[in-house]
């Protein structure tokens, strides 16, 4: 896909099609050489619209062999073809259009469209991809109901699978079979797919509350097969969860999941027929870790609720993207939270906000959940519009509260069952279900860029009050300088210096409020002010991380260990640990800068050694809280990034802790250690975090008995979760237990795709300072596959993405390296090699020395003759 002037779409320039489809009939012959597609298209010309409109049709990469109307061949007066676009003129006002077009889907290496990879024919439609299978009307408002039949060879493609339910099969004089599928619902293009290959699957039913038996089918290549369980189950959770929590069935007769090895993201929600990468699919102890477990668990429930909030209720252009996404990434939050443990999951989501989303945010890239325009659309399938799009969601969802929230999910649903619409109708039935007004709330919405809140409390002995002083301000973004002030809720809560809870009473108002309570927001600064307050407080603010937002309030260092030992609210209670440990770090990181020696972390060792000796600690969320802010998080908060001393000071702390607590780790590795099989649930997983991250810090010591413990858990090999966390500590150090521990690693998991992924990956996390020319020398291995968008990921993007002391090693080969990479990706893949560049937004935030250098390297990829629009659109943009 090159372009020479890349073309900006604008939400204000959103109008209806002039046609409409109503019915599509799709005849694919999947070939070696050539696959047709033969579309009938029932069309109507829209009301109102202009009698001599011409048919726009979208499409590219495809060669139109013939096309009538209503029966007649069009002469070439009649229609034009263009590089994406098939015009046809003099269109009745309804009238059925056939086209038959060649593509060639074992060329198609964007994965995107029809495309052919290890012997499987896939598709991905969204968000833009159904125009390079044939010419239609590719945009989400035009829903039609679909009719598939495929036609193959049935050696090779016994599997040959589509949308809704199979209708009818038979075979060909010529040999060749043919099955045709029918999708009784009304879809857009961007839902469609179409599957076939030489495939295994296993089969379950689940039978709905109102009684209908759905049958459920995950396909995977033949070698597979035992990989499939904790899929299948994650299915059946997720379907019994939505009916439970929501009321909502799933609607046709079978559900069907096609695991791929050559996908460019996690998964696809298209109708009745999901299509995965593998690595949400596949899972087995020996080959999976509880992450990705719990990544299985999340994605299949996400493109489960998708079969609701996406398809049944779609969006109206794609600058909606977030009614879908937003919304549904709420909906699998809230399942896995579920199904495990809630605070952590929290924990871990507003983690993963704060360190990629706040950053996209307040970079050239930011844009609002609903972005106001965009060159190419994949490129908004970003942390705002899913992560933020979520907190957006769940704001709601805190000031309705929990039932309001279930009222405005069923008044959406029945007045918007089998529409394509926007995010105001979302905020609309929120509105009208629960008589509450959300206009300033919309904002959320139109604005960029993370709000900060300012919180200063101050207490009256005398008239026993407590004041909280709130001021809002949101930082200007790309293409808005004045931010108007939001509606947000602040979850809060008073803590006494002993850690006991305060009954709070807001003045002015009669009713007592309990411990906790959620303050609304609405103006750029406001006073609360609390009463009968015996002495100072400690506020526990922003509980469940209420907002996403930034929180500054000027705590000292024993209120934050009041907060870290007894704060009620588990986010809040973990957040105020966070904030020790960061100003230890940031103390560090000064030192560091300044030449001196690093100080002692000896205060946060003691919050620490508080925390390891308190009884009936949740095991999990002991370990959340024992981790350290990311390299990434301690640069988000700083002025100018200092990848060297960030990355020293967090190793010193990380060593001085370790040698501190070291019997006090020895103690939990020791007690925690596999007594039987392995259980995927969240007791069993905070019991293997918390001794993983006891071995890490360990690990930071040059200590034989460690060593020993690392390497018996690795040959223990009792889950892959276990081996993984020894392989992650060994990785960074130098010695033969390494190097043998890597060689047998690949020795055993050659043959298996995503183990070998992780193979890959963890040798590109390597702090060891030769890892760049390690990652390089990779780029060489036999199983190195630039064309697998996870293999690719697992060498290039790891090493670039969580690398972080590595990658922007001064020289700046690491930006080189990322950069040729991106360009020899580019004419392959343009969607991953957007993803890629990505990395290199953020260049204004380094160092002179390295802005230079990360700039230079950008200038490089702009320049380069046939870039792609993905590319060009986030590296302009990133330089503007
Ligand atoms: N809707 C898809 C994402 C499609 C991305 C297109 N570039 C997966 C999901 O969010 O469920
Ligand atoms: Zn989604």
């Amino acid at each position: 896909m090159k372009t020479d002037t890349p073309q900006t779409i604008f939400l204000k320039d959103y109008r209806e099609p002039d046609y409409w489809v109503e019915t599509v009939d799709l005849r694919v012959e999947l070939g070696e050489e050539n696959t047709t597609v033969e579309s009938t298209l029932k069309l109507i010309r829209r009301e109102g619209a202009d009698t001599s409109a011409e048919l726009v049709l979208d499409g590219q990469d495809m060669e139109l062999l013939s096309i009538s109307i209503d029966g007649e061949a069009l002469d070439d007066e009649s229609y034009t073809v263009a590089p994406e676009t098939l015009t046809v003129r003099d269109v009745p006002a309804s009238c059925v259009l056939v086209t038959k077009v060649a593509i060639k889907p074992q060329e198609n290496t964007s994965l995107e469209g029809l495309y052919k990879a290890s012997g499987i024919f896939c598709t991905q439609c969204e968000a833009e991809g159904f125009r390079k299978i044939t010419y239609y009307l590719d945009r989400p408002d035009v829903m039609a109901s679909f009719s598939t039949t495929i036609v193959a060879d049935a050696s090779k493609y016994p599997v040959m699978l589509s949308n809704g339910n199979p209708v009818e099969e038979g075979t060909l004089e010529d040999g060749r079979r043919w099955v045709k599928w029918v999708d009784p619902f009304k879809k857009p293009a961007y839902l469609f797919a179409l599957v076939a290959g030489d495939l295994r699957s296993i089969e379950d039913t689940y039978t709905t509350t109102s009684g209908r038996e759905v049958k459920l089918e995950i396909f995977v290549e033949p070698e597979n097969i035992t990989k499939c369980d904790h899929a299948m189950e994650s299915l059946k959770q997720s379907m019994k969860w939505d009916e439970d929590t929501y009321g909502l069935e799933y609607d046709l007769d079978i559900y069907m999941i096609v695991a791929v090895n050559d996908f460019n993201m996690g998964a696809m929600e298209n109708k009745g027929l999901n299509v995965f990468n593998s690595k949400y699919v596949l899972a087995r102890q020996d080959t999976a870790t509880d992450d990705d477990y719990e990544g299985i668990q999340g994605v299949i429930g996400h493109e489960y609720f998708h079969n609701w909030s996406g398809n049944r209720v779609t969006c109206r252009d794609w600058f909606q993207l977030s009614l879908k996404e937003g919304l549904t990434v709420f909906r699998d939050q809230e399942f896995s939270s579920d199904m495990n443990s809630r605070a952590v999951k929290r924990i871990q989501d507003v983690d993963l906000l704060r360190t990629y989303q706040f950053p996209e945010d307040g970079g050239p890239m930011s844009h609002p959940v609903r972005p106001a325009s965009y060159i190419e659309i994949n490129n908004f399938y970003t942390r705002t519009v899913y992560e933020k799009g979520s907190e957006v969601v769940r704001m709601i969802h805190t000031l309705v509260g929990n039932d309001g929230f279930r009222k405005g999910m069923d008044l959406y649903f029945e007045r918007h069952d089998g529409q394509a619409v926007t995010c105001d109708d979302f905020a609309k039935a929120m509105e009208d279900a629960n008589g509450v007004d959300l206009t300033q709330f919309r904002r959320w919405y139109s604005q960029s860029g993370t709000p900060e809140l300012e919180v200063a409390l101050e207490f009256d002995a005398n008239a026993k009050t407590c004041t909280l002083d709130v001021k809002q301000s949101c930082p200007s973004t790309p293409g808005q300088d004045t931010k108007e002030p939001y509606h947000m809720p602040l979850k809060m809560g008073l803590v006494a210096e002993d850690g006991s809870s305060l009954q709070l009473k807001l003045q002015g108002r009669d009713e007592a409020l309990g411990e906790e309570h959620v303050l609304e927001l609405r103006e750029a600064q406001e006073k609360f002010v609390f009463e009968g307050i015996e002495s100072r407080p400690i506020p526990s603010l922003l509980r469940g991380f209420s907002a996403p937002v930034r929180l500054i309030y000027e705590y000292t260092d024993v209120e934050l260990a009041t907060l870290l030992a007894h704060d009620q609210d588990s986010f809040t209670r973990r957040e105020a640990g966070q904030l020790l440990a960061m100003r230890v770090m940031q103390e560090l990181i000064a030192d560091h800068q300044a030449g001196r020696p690093l100080s002692s972390a000896a205060g946060l060792v003691e919050s620490f050694r508080t925390l390891l000796n308190a009884e009936g600690f949740d095991k999990a969320l002991l370990a959340e809280s024992l981790r350290l802010p990311g390299e990434a998080y301690v640069a988000e908060q700083m002025e100018v990034v200092d990848v060297d001393a960030i990355f020293a000071a967090r190793e010193a702390m990380r060593r001085e802790i370790g040698t501190a607590l070291r019997t006090e780790f020895l103690g939990l590795f020791d007690s925690l250690g596999e007594n039987g099989d392995y259980v995927f649930s969240a007791e069993a997983v905070g019991r293997r975090s918390l001794k993983n991250t006891a071995l890490s810090y360990l690990m930071t010591l040059d200590d034989t008995e460690v060593l020993e413990r690392c390497m018996k858990q690795l040959e223990a090999r009792h889950s892959m979760t276990d081996v993984m966390a020894a392989l992650g500590c060994l990785t960074h150090i130098r010695g033969p237990e390494r190097d043998t521990a890597f060689a047998s690693f690949y020795d055993r998991w050659k043959d298996d795709a995503l183990v070998t992924d992780k193979w890959f990956a963890m040798q590109a996390v390597s702090k060891r300072d030769d890892t760049l020319d390690v990652v390089t020398g990779l780029l060489d291995h036999p199983a190195f596959d630039m064309k697998n968008p996870n293999r690719c990921r697992a060498l290039v993007g790891v090493f670039c993405m969580q690398n972080r002391v590595r990658f922007h090693e001064a020289s700046g080969r690491g930006y080189t390296f990322l950069v040729d990479r991106i360009l020899e990706l580019d004419p392959i893949n343009p969607q991953v090699a957007a993803r890629l560049i990505r990395i290199l937004a953020g260049w204004r935030r380094f160092d002179d020395g390295r802005q230079v250098l990360l700039k230079e390297q950008l200038n490089r990829a702009v320049a380069s003759p046939g870039l792609s629009k993905d590319v060009f659109e986030v590296a302009s943009k990133s330089l503007a």
